[in-house]
């Protein structure tokens, strides 16, 4: 992933007004939901170079809803040969496609493209994820958003495998998703952990030693200043919408340092933390230029965010009697950032 020009892609496919450059917009260059109603039909696709860290760096390319880029029309008048070179040249470097589907509209069109655009996929390349994202969900009850789920499953599968080679597993991932909630940012990180395929089962052992060392309920690692994590691993879930705390807690965290330490938008070159003694007790650690926020929930839970190098933030659920530990929780952080930095840094020398 250290190539810049050989970015791994994302590409955002689906009917016009199904909501792709909303999703682009929101997750990526924080839009406010609401303002969505105020984009353009997007006319052609537009490149969005996203640069979380060092190691995560991809493209998202968001296609104009109006033409099939894998189908027939986006390759208006080509031919069955011309249109696999095009299908081809569209997926090179396909991370994986993200296929956007408004809940709230007739869904048979929309399947009938999902269609087209799975085994067009497939057809180039049959390991190629393609996460669904059923979108606009705000806008029905539970009961409507399970019927939806299990008809255009039922439907897409159904066709999909009496036209593609039986013996490939299909690789199609549902999810539900709105944006005026955290559930496209969730939906939006299994993508990208997608984009990490080689580095994520060894980020997810040191994720399970830290929790386990360190006695913790529940880890996650975020991309820093994105609601976006990369692993998650749990103890014991002793809450439901774990994730939405843990989210909003980093919000809370980088909004507070955007008052009372400009600094931390403006950091260059961070130290990389060698002991615990660099980081302050609280709200933000100045001397090391990493945030780090201890909030104490009305239960006996306790949600410890730390800022580490690389623009990665871990975010630790624990029970109130485990934090006593801080000092030990401080010094296996350090270490599980230390680690995480050489399995990111072998996984892109090795790339190269
Ligand atoms: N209720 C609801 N509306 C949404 C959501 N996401 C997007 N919208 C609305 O859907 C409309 C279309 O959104 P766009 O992002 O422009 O759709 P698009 O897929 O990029 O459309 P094209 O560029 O024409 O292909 C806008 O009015 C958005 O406000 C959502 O999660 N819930
Ligand atoms: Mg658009």
């Amino acid at each position: 992933m250290d190539d810049i020009d050989g970015l791994p892609k994302v590409l955002l496919m689906g009917l016009k007004k199904s909501g792709k450059t909303s999703i682009q917009k929101v997750v990526f260059d924080n839009l406010p939901p609401h303002d969505s109603i105020n984009l353009k039909t997007t006319v052609q696709p537009e490149k969005t170079t996203v640069k979380s860290n060092e190691f995560v760096k991809f493209e998202v390319w968001d296609f104009p809803g109006q033409s099939d880029p894998l189908g027939g029309s986006g390759a208006a008048g080509a031919s069955g040969g011309n249109r696999s070179t095009i299908a081809a040249n569209i997926l090179e470097n396909c991370g994986a496609i993200v296929f956007v589907m408004d809940c709230t509209d007739n869904l048979e069109d929309a399947t009938k493209r999902l269609i087209e655009t799975v085994c067009a996929a497939h057809a180039v390349n049959p390991d190629l994820c393609v996460e669904v994202f059923l979108h606009k969900v705000d806008a029905l009850n539970e009961v409507q958003q399970n019927d939806h789920l299990l008809q255009v499953r039922r439907s897409v599968e159904d066709v999909v495998k009496g036209r593609i080679d039986g013996k490939r597993q299909l690789r199609l991932s549902f999810n539900l998703t709105s944006i005026y909630d955290h559930s496209v940012f969730q939906a939006f990180s299994v993508v990208v952990q997608k984009l990490i395929r080689t580095q994520l089962p060894y980020v997810l052992e040191l994720l399970g030693m830290l929790n386990g060392n360190s006695q913790l309920d529940l880890t996650y690692l975020f991309l820093s200043r994105s609601k976006i994590f990369i692993g998650e691993v749990e103890r014991n879930r002793t809450r439901t919408r774990t994730y939405d705390l843990c989210s909003d807690a980093i919000d809370v965290m980088m909004r507070v340092e955007g008052i009372y330490g400009g600094h931390l938008f403006a950091k260059k070159n961070l130290p990389q933390i060698k002991n615990s003694q660099q980081e302050g007790d609280a709200s933000s650690a100045v001397g090391a230029h990493l945030a780090s926020s201890v909030f104490h929930l009305s239960s006996d839970d306790v949600i410890y965010v730390r800022e580490l190098p690389n623009e990665l933030t871990v975010v630790m659920m624990l029970r109130d009697d485990a934090f006593q530990n801080k000092a030990l929780i401080d010094f296996n952080v350090n270490v599980f950032s230390n680690a995480v930095s050489e399995v990111f840094q072998a996984g892109s020398s090795n790339s190269r």
